[in-house]
């Protein structure tokens, strides 16, 4: 998940990427010059109607989604301190990406299913998944530590766009269940170019199975930009499939619920599948391995610190007086807590059985790996102190 910083990839930076600059709304314009995304809450958090995408919601569910934003971010700079700390191996961070995520996420209804890529901490979250349990993925203790089919959240995906497969297979087994679940599969523009998010779409349009395609648009892929990808806006490939694309402002958090709520219900009553391009800005590095100010340019990623998921519906809580400050208070509480949790949990996380390994290789004994476990307890043991393993 890393890439080394070339001078090619210095010569190549500042490319045109139109639709990345912000215009008077924060929003792309399509040809005609018009808005060319779903958004349902400004840059300034003032609230507007969408014809397509009408969405109610309570005050008080408005300040859940505020909490699960705030959370999500509190828990991911943790995580990325604990990286450069050396408590992790590796950190993919999710900044900038909140909204897209638990807009997402909070679409779903418990019988979903989401099948994420690497960076989906924020739909992890909204699936109950406990964040402890990613991070001892990225400190190598374990191999996922959640129960994909206990939280209906697949583990992460490291080979880009290949989950896009499973989900569609995923689906289309629902199909046959003749369950009205709906499965969600998250990737990124970078993973759009992959053949096997072509490859899963011609099967889910063909066999019109219920899963929905969320393609986080980050701008960029590593170091190669969303230019590289794709000539035309990545929802409109969804047409030459044969099934409907929407682009939603990815950093709007209610125009992502209301979309995915509405993509969802369409793949579940049987329409077949939706691709949402998810218009959004990944505001730090690919990973902890990465340094981006090698190929961009600050005054990009400054022009998106503008739309931020999280001041925009403080914005709109403050403006429509929704939220005191009592509540903010609390949520600051809650992040301190979260905080705390995951940098003791990550620290008391014991070191795994180094034999565990050749446990889960095959469901029953196998020979091969009974020698290969014997030959490394052998190898291990005679180190000082190896006895010990
Ligand atoms: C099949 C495959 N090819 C290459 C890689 C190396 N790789 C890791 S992340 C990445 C870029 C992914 O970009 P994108 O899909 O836009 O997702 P993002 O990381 O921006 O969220 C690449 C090429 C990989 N993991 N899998």
């Amino acid at each position: 998940m890393t890439v080394k910083s070339t001078t090619r990839a210095r010569k190549k930076a500042a490319p045109a990427v139109p639709d990345t600059l912000p215009t008077g709304s924060g929003a792309p314009l399509d040809e005609g010059g018009r808005p060319d995304l779903v958004q349902l809450l400004t840059p300034e958090g003032e609230r507007v109607e969408h014809p397509d995408y009408p969405l109610s919601t309570t005050p008080e569910e408005l300040r859940d989604l505020y909490r699960d934003l705030v959370l999500v971010r509190r828990f991911d700079a943790e995580a990325t301190s604990l990286q450069r700390q050396g408590e992790l191996g590796l950190w993919a961070s999710l900044l900038g990406q909140e909204a897209a995520q638990v807009g997402s996420g909070r679409a779903m209804r418990p019988g979903d299913y989401a099948f994420p890529t690497y960076r989906e901490h924020g739909v992890a979250w909204c699936r109950d998944v406990d964040p402890l349990n990613l991070l001892g993925m990225f400190r190598g203790v374990n191999h996922g530590g959640w129960d994909p089919n206990e939280k209906n959240f697949h583990l992460y995906t490291i080979v880009i766009g290949s989950q896009t497969l499973h989900a569609t297979g995923y689906a289309m087994g629902i199909t046959k269940d003749g369950t009205d679940d709906a499965v969600i599969a998250y990737f990124g523009d970078g993973a759009s170019s992959q053949g096997d998010v072509s490859e899963a779409f011609t099967f889910a349009s063909v066999y019109n199975a219920p899963v929905v395609f969320f393609c986080q648009n980050n701008q960029w892929a590593i170091s190669e930009p969303t230019t590289n990808q794709t000539k035309i806006p990545l929802y409109r490939r969804a047409s030459g499939f044969g099934f409907p694309g929407v682009r939603v402002d990815g950093n709007d958090v209610l125009a992502c619920l209301a979309v995915t709520r509405w993509a969802l219900d369409h793949a579940r009553s049987g329409n077949g599948p939706v691709l949402i391009e998810a218009f959004t800005y990944r505001m730090g590095a690919h990973t902890t391995s990465d340094d981006p100010t090698r190929y961009r340019l600050a005054e990009e990623t400054e022009a998106w610190r503008a739309k931020d998921p999280i001041s925009r519906l403080k914005a709109h809580l403050e403006r429509e007086g929704l939220a005191d400050e009592e509540f903010f208070a609390s949520v600051e509480a809650k992040s301190e807590e979260l905080g705390l949790r995951v940098r003791e949990g990550v620290r008391s996380m014991p070191d795994p059985d180094p034999t565990l390994i050749f446990d889960h290789v095959y469901a029953e004994p196998h020979t091969l790996v009974d020698e290969e476990r014997a030959e490394y307890i052998a190898y291990a043991a005679s180190f000082e102190g190896g006895e010990n393993l």
